[in-house]
C-alpha cells in the first residue's frame, strides 16, 4: 500500500477552492485532512498570504511517480503557471513523503526528491502535519525525527506566521 503525505497550498484567486479541488480529486483514496492555516509567505518573495494544508491519502496502484504526476495534474488543471521560484500560484502540491508499507520512500531520481528537501524546515507543512498525525516523522540526513521536534527548532516567527482559520476541506460521503 502506496501512502502519501500531500502539502497544498495556494495564494492566488479562489485559494479554498483551489485546496478542494485536491480533496475531491483524491476522493476515497484520503485518509486524513488538516485543518486550513493561513500563512505567511515563506521563501523571501514579496507576495500575498498563502492557504495552506496537508492530506494524507492512499492508493495501492500509485508509487512516488504516480503521486507526483497526480500532483502536477492537479495544478495544472488549477491553471497553474511555472513562474517564480517561490513565487505566487494558484494550487502548489508537493509531495513531503511517501510510504510503502512501513517503509518510506527515498529517492533522489531526476524530478522526484522524497521525501521533500525543505518540508523539515517549513512550519506551514510542519503544523498541519502534526494536527493531522501527531506521531509523524520524518527522515533528515538519513535519521527519523519526529515532526514535533523539527517544529521545536523552528524559530517562533516562523511558527507564529501560520495561523489557524475557521475555513474546512469538505470530504464527501
Ligand atoms: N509555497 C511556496 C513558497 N512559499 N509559503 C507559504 N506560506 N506556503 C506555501 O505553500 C509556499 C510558500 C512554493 O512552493
Ligand atoms: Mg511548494
Ligand atoms: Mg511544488
Amino acid at each position: 500500500m502506496s501512502r502519501v503525505v500531500l502539502s497544498i497550498g495556494s495564494n492566488l484567486g479562489d485559494r479554498l477552492s483551489r485546496l478542494q479541488s485536491v480533496v475531491d480529486a483524491l476522493d476515497d483514496r484520503l485518509r486524513a485532512v488538516s485543518p486550513v492555516y493561513e500563512t505567511d509567505p515563506w521563501g523571501g518573495v514579496d507576495q500575498g498570504p498563502f492557504l495552506n494544508a496537508v492530506v494524507i491519502a492512499e492508493d495501492p496502484e500509485l508509487d512516488g511517480h504516480g503521486w507526483l504526476a497526480f500532483a502536477q495534474r492537479l495544478e495544472a488543471a488549477a491553471d497553474r503557471i511555472r513562474g517564480q521560484k517561490w513565487g505566487p500560484r494558484t494550487l502548489d502540491v508537493d509531495l513531503v513523503t511517501v510510504s510503502d508499507g512501513d517503509t518510506e520512500v527515498i529517492s533522489r531520481d531526476e524530478g522526484l526528491t522524497l521525501p521533500h528537501p525543505l518540508a523539515h524546515l517549513r512550519a506551514f507543512v510542519l503544523i498541519p502535519w502534526q494536527a493531522v498525525d501527531p506521531e509523524a516523522g520524518l527522515t533528515v540526513t538519513g535519521a527519523v525525527k519526529p515532526v514535533s521536534r523539527l517544529l521545536a527548532e523552528l524559530d517562533p516567527p516562523d511558527r507564529d506566521g501560520v495561523r489557524l482559520t475557521p475555513l474546512v476541506l469538505g470530504v464527501a460521503g
